[in-house]
């Protein structure tokens, strides 16, 4: 059966992707989406280095296994390596745990043995996973994840590693703050100050061992977009202004104004804008503006930033089997994740570099990674000057004042326009609500006005996958599963797919 309802989808990332593909399957016609930009994939972007494949967005699969939409399609697709597909790989639970191999350098040039600053890694793991366990219980013990773990340490280290030579101690704590730094990365927030304790449990891991996309992640979106209508997207189409309605004064549909002045009117538009967007832009994208609970819900949750530095050399030095380079500052024995002078020492915030791998296809590719305000200042400098900082920052830290990178790559997600920022996590003060509040459509249940004109989809509005691709993909079926609900009670031609 067709259906005659006019649905603009904002956006043309994953989310926005994925919410027409399930229409379009299930006989919606007329659909059209919006983008800002002049390519499809949003956070999902694939780019070169030379002759490389590499990912400036999404990097990972979270979790490859069967309960992962974004899985079942690269496999359909035959996007992935044969390893990822095996069933031993599927059903690897490694409880968030890293099990890749380190190579540890620190800011005096030394190269540390594992065995001496493993009990700082199973420590901090310990913690994390604590942190994990707030969610239903009253009341925090502390303000946030950074302050839990500090204050926990600080007692655990003193009973624990009391016996340990103060230097070995010391380097242990040093290490910790590498850690610390590495888990602003994983969530995309400046400092683990600013993560809520009682929320952190709210995000789940999906079981499988973490892949990439060998030919690159873009390739899932090529493959979802030569499965939809062709014409059914406008690049460079930024909208400007949603006019809705919350009345029950005669109005049959939503205005979508773009910013070349072209209104498209609808019967209900699914907003896909990515958190940073709408933080920044909420008050002038909707006409009446957004109910003060939700407003207040997207100025709560937290949107930072996450960028890559991507290094080239000639020859490697790191070990062969090594995974991740952690490097740790000696100075650091306070548990910190954030430098004293941005503009100076921003290159501290860089916790090390993970190994772009397999070897035979990349050659000697690492990928640093920074977040917070120091990534944010990262971005405002030119190209040669993050190089150089990065070189002076490995000449130190391996002792070797010949090593030169061939070249250099890295993104700035904080500055652009239409994402601002990299992903979302669950700041202090937020809960599982404010995630309710984000996705609820417009205008809200009470409201005797026409229901679901505006309805709301992307990364930031999954209960517990936020901040992934597979989280952003089924809030995009989510909504798209609303409509064809809400039609199918009207005209048993129309079933939802699930
Ligand atoms: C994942 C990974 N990954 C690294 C980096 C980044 C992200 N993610 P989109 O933004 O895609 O689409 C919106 C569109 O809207 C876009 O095209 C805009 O141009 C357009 N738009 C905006 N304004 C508009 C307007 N006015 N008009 C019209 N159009 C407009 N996810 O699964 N694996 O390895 C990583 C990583 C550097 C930046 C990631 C990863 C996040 C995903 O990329 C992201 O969620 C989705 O692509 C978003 O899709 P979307 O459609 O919602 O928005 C406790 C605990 C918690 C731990 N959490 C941590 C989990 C780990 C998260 N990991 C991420 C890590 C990396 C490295």
């Amino acid at each position: 059966g067709k259906v005659n309802v006019n649905i603009v989808v904002v956006g043309c990332g994953i989310a926005g992707i994925a919410a027409a593909h399930r229409l379009v399957e299930s006989g919606f016609t007329n659909i059209r989406i919006l983008e800002a930009t002049g390519r499809s994939g949003g956070r999902i972007k694939t780019g070169r280095l030379g002759d490389k494949v590499i990912e400036i967005g999404a990097n990972w699969i979270h979790g490859p296994s069967e309960e992962n939409p974004v899985f079942r399609f690269a496999r359909q697709y035959g996007l992935l390596d044969p390893e990822a597909l095996t069933p031993e790989n599927q059903a690897l639970d490694t409880g968030g745990h890293s099990l890749w191999v380190p190579n540890i350098f620190t800011s005096s040039g030394r190269k540390l043995d594992v065995k001496d600053v493993y009990p700082a890694h199973e420590l901090f793991a310990e913690l994390l996973n604590e942190s994990s366990e707030f969610q239903n219980q009253k009341g925090e013990p502390c303000a946030s994840v950074g302050d839990f773990i500090r204050s926990e340490v600080r007692q655990r280290v003193a009973e624990k590693w009391k016996d340990i030579d103060s230097a070995t101690r010391s380097l242990r704590l040093c290490m910790i703050s590498s850690m610390f730094k590495r888990e602003c990365c994983i969530n995309g927030s400046h400092s683990l100050d600013e993560m809520g304790l009682g929320a952190f449990g709210q995000y789940k891991i999906l079981p499988g061992l973490d892949c990439t996309f060998p030919g690159g992640y873009e390739g899932l979106i090529t493959n979802l977009m030569s499965e939809l209508p062709d014409g059914l997207v406008s690049y460079n189409r930024p909208v400007r202004c949603v006019h809705w309605s919350n009345t029950t004064e005669k109005q049959n549909s939503v205005t979508v104004e773009c910013e070349d002045g072209e209104r498209i009117v609808a019967d209900h538009v699914i907003v896909t804008v990515p958190l940073g967007y709408l933080k920044r832009h909420h008050s002038s994208l909707f006409q009446p503006p957004l109910p003060l609970h939700k407003l207040h819900s997207i100025q709560r949750f937290g949107f930072g930033t996450n960028n890559k530095i991507f290094v080239e050399f000639d020859a490697p030095w790191w070990d062969a089997d090594c995974d991740v380079i952690q490097l740790v500052w000696e100075d650091e024995d306070a548990v910190v994740d954030q430098v004293p002078d941005v503009q100076r020492s921003w290159i501290k915030k860089l916790f090390g570099f993970t190994v772009v791998q397999p070897t035979e296809r990349y050659g000697h590719l690492v990928c640093g990674w920074i977040a917070g305000h120091e990534s944010e200042h990262m971005e405002t400098l030119s190209e040669q000057e993050v190089m150089h900082a990065v070189t002076q920052l490995i000449r130190r830290f391996t002792g070797n004042p010949s090593i030169t990178p061939r070249r250099i790559l890295r993104s700035q997600w904080f500055h652009d326009p239409w994402t601002n920022g990299s992903y979302s996590h669950l700041a202090t003060g937020c809960s599982e609500q404010d995630l309710k509040n984000m996705m609820e459509p417009l205008p809200l249940n009470e409201s005797k006005a026409r229901p679901l004109q505006v309805l709301f989809a992307g990364e930031a509005t999954h209960l517990c996958y936020f901040s992934t691709v597979h989280g952003a993909l089924l809030t995009g079926w989510r909504e798209a599963d609303r409509l064809i609900s809400h039609y199918s009670s009207s005209n048993p031609s129309v079933r939802p797919t699930s």
